[in-house]
C-alpha cells in the first residue's frame, strides 16, 4: 500500500517525527475552524456531554475540563475531523496509507490551573496495538509551554516500554486493573531526560506518537487554554482491549476483532485513504 503524502510533510518534518516521536506542523488549521472549536468548547462547558471529566465544575479558574467522542454529534468537531487535513498529515507522518479516527478529545485548562497534565504514554490507555498510532493536538490560540502547551521526552516512543495508565487528576489509578510498568518520575528528574517543549501559534498542530511520554504544566497564564486532540490509527493497528484500556469503547460496542485491524466504520471511521 502506498503511504499518504501531504505538502506539509516534508522530508525534514517526517524525519523529526520518526526520530523524536513528535513534530510541530505549522499553519495547518484555518482561523475560522479555530474559532468554531473555541465556541464548541464553550458550549461543552455550558452543557457537558456524556464523556466528561471536570476538576472544578463552574469555576473560571483552576479547572481542567475534558470531553470526548463528539465527532458524531457535533458539527464543528465533525468538520475538523474531515476537512482540516490532520488525518492526511497523520497518515503521512505514520507512513500509513490510511488514517482512521479513534476519538476526539477536548482539553480545557482555565487560567491559573495548578495541576499539570501528568507525564504519561497514551497507548496503554487505549484498546489498540501498533506502531502507527498518533495524536494531533491543536490549540485554538497561541499558547506557550508555561500556559500548558505540551512537552515530550524526545525519542521515548522507541524505548519499547508500556507504562501503566494513571488518572490525570493524580487521585487514583485510571482503572483498578491495568497493564504496564510504572512510568518514570519525569517531573522530578527532568535533567535526566531530553525534554522538548512546543510553544504553538494559531493553527499549528503537534503530531505525536501514542508511544511517546508526554505531559503539560498547569496553566499559569491568564487565558483559557483550549486544545482539541484527535487520535489516529494507521494500517498496522490491531484491536487490543485489555485491563486498564478505555472503558468507553469495549468489545460489545464494536465489530472489531481482537488481534485484527479495526475496520469498524461506525466506531472508528476511515477519514483518509490514499
Ligand atoms: O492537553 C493536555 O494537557 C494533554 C494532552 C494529552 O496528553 C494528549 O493529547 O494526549
Amino acid at each position: 500500500m502506498k503511504s499518504a503524502s501531504h505538502p506539509k510533510v516534508t522530508q525534514e518534518v517526517k524525519a523529526a517525527y520518526v526520530a523524536d516521536g513528535v513534530v510541530k506542523v505549522t499553519g495547518v488549521v484555518p482561523e475560522t475552524m479555530l474559532s468554531d472549536i473555541a465556541g464548541m468548547a464553550q458550549r461543552e462547558l455550558d452543557n457537558p456531554g456524556e464523556w466528561v471529566t471536570d476538576t472544578n465544575p463552574g469555576s473560571a479558574t483552576n479547572r481542567l475540563f475534558t470531553s470526548r467522542y463528539r465527532w458524531k454529534t457535533d458539527a464543528v468537531v465533525n468538520r475538523y475531523i474531515y476537512e482540516s487535513g490532520v488525518a492526511q498529515i497523520a497518515a503521512a507522518l505514520m507512513d500509513s496509507s490510511s488514517a482512521r479516527l479513534y476519538f476526539d478529545h477536548l482539553l480545557v485548562k482555565e487560567p491559573r490551573t495548578d495541576a499539570p497534565t501528568p507525564w504519561h504514554q497514551d497507548v496503554p490507555y487505549w484498546p489498540f496495538l501498533g506502531k502507527q498510532i498518533c495524536s494531533a493536538w491543536v490549540s485554538v490560540s497561541e499558547v506557550t509551554v508555561a500556559e500548558s502547551s505540551l512537552e515530550f521526552v524526545r525519542g521515548s516512543h522507541n524505548w519499547g516500554s508500556y507504562f501503566a495508565p494513571e488518572a490525570f487528576d493524580g487521585s487514583k489509578n485510571w482503572t483498578n486493573d491495568f497493564e504496564g510498568e510504572p512510568a518514570p518520575d519525569i517531573a522530578n528528574s527532568r535533567d535526566d531526560y531530553e525534554i522538548l517543549g512546543f510553544d504553538v501559534g494559531p493553527g499549528d498542530v503537534i503530531f505525536f506518537s501514542a508511544w511517546i511520554l508526554h505531559g503539560a504544566p498547569g496553566n499559569s497564564g491568564s487565558r483559557r487554554r483550549t486544545a482539541l486532540s484527535t487520535r489516529w490509527l494507521g494500517d498496522d493497528v490491531t484491536w487490543y482491549p485489555h485491563p486498564g484500556s478505555d472503558p468507553t469503547v469495549t468489545d460489545d460496542l464494536t465489530t472489531a476483532v481482537s488481534g485484527q485491524y479495526p475496520d469498524d466504520d461506525n466506531v472508528f471511521p476511515l477519514v483518509h485513504q490514499t
